[in-house]
């Protein structure tokens, strides 16, 4: 049985939804992060490097959203949820996938977490400054170069769906409007349709 450990509105919901798309079982272990319970010396064992997900499985602990987004498809082949036969197709979604991680995902991170990069307060709010306009540059890439529709790789979804997903639903804390991105907003629409994603999103409210 597979642990699996999130926070609500985190990057985790890109894995949650995976989960929930493959019919896997496993047994949520929900965190507040704004209470600190990512740097509790009982998570820490699970995951030190204090962040979520995790995925405990029976060989050991997964991090990283890319690599458990990948296991979870590798996992469980009849759910098709990435382009397993096509080493091309697969790296390009494993593109797609670490330009959100590697790239939006920490554009976003510069909005609460500067003081990971910085101790000078100034810094800190010029960063937050920032976000708004990263994030557009961002979500205007995708739109118009990344994103080929309906789903990231076109006609078939795949666990980037899920991670595409969980970093537009940040856009409106970010202070950018969906409504820029008129191929996002209707990923977006089409997302909240699917059983597993109303499921993963029943599962962070706890
Ligand atoms: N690259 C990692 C990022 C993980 C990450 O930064 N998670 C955030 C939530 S979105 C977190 O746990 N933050 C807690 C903290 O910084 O204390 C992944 O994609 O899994």
């Amino acid at each position: 049985m597979l642990t699996f450990y999130f926070a609500p509105g985190s990057c985790a919901l890109a894995s949650l939804i995976a989960l929930e798309e493959s019919g896997l079982a496993y047994e949520p272990r929900r965190l507040i992060l704004a209470n600190g319970d990512q740097r509790q010396p009982d998570y820490l064992a699970i995951n030190p490097k204090g962040r979520v997900p995790a995925l405990v499985t029976d060989r050991g602990v997964l991090t990283e959203n890319i690599a458990i987004l990948a296991y979870i498809a590798q996992s469980v082949p009849a759910a098709k949820l990435a382009p397993l036969d096509d080493p091309f197709e697969f790296a390009e979604m494993q593109s797609f996938n670490s330009y959100i991680a590697s790239t939006v995902h920490v554009n976003h991170s510069h909005k609460a977490r500067g003081a990971r990069w910085t101790d000078d307060a100034a810094a800190i709010e010029t960063m937050k400054a920032k976000v708004p306009q990263t994030m557009a540059e961002s979500f205007a890439l995708i739109e118009d170069k990344m994103l080929k529709g309906p789903w990231v790789m076109g006609d078939e979804y795949t666990v980037a769906d899920g991670y595409l997903f969980t970093m537009a639903k940040w856009l409106p804390g970010d202070n950018v409007d969906l409504d820029r991105f008129p191929k996002v907003k209707a990923h977006y629409a089409r997302m909240l349709e699917r059983p597993a994603v109303k499921k993963a999103l029943a599962v962070e409210e706890g």
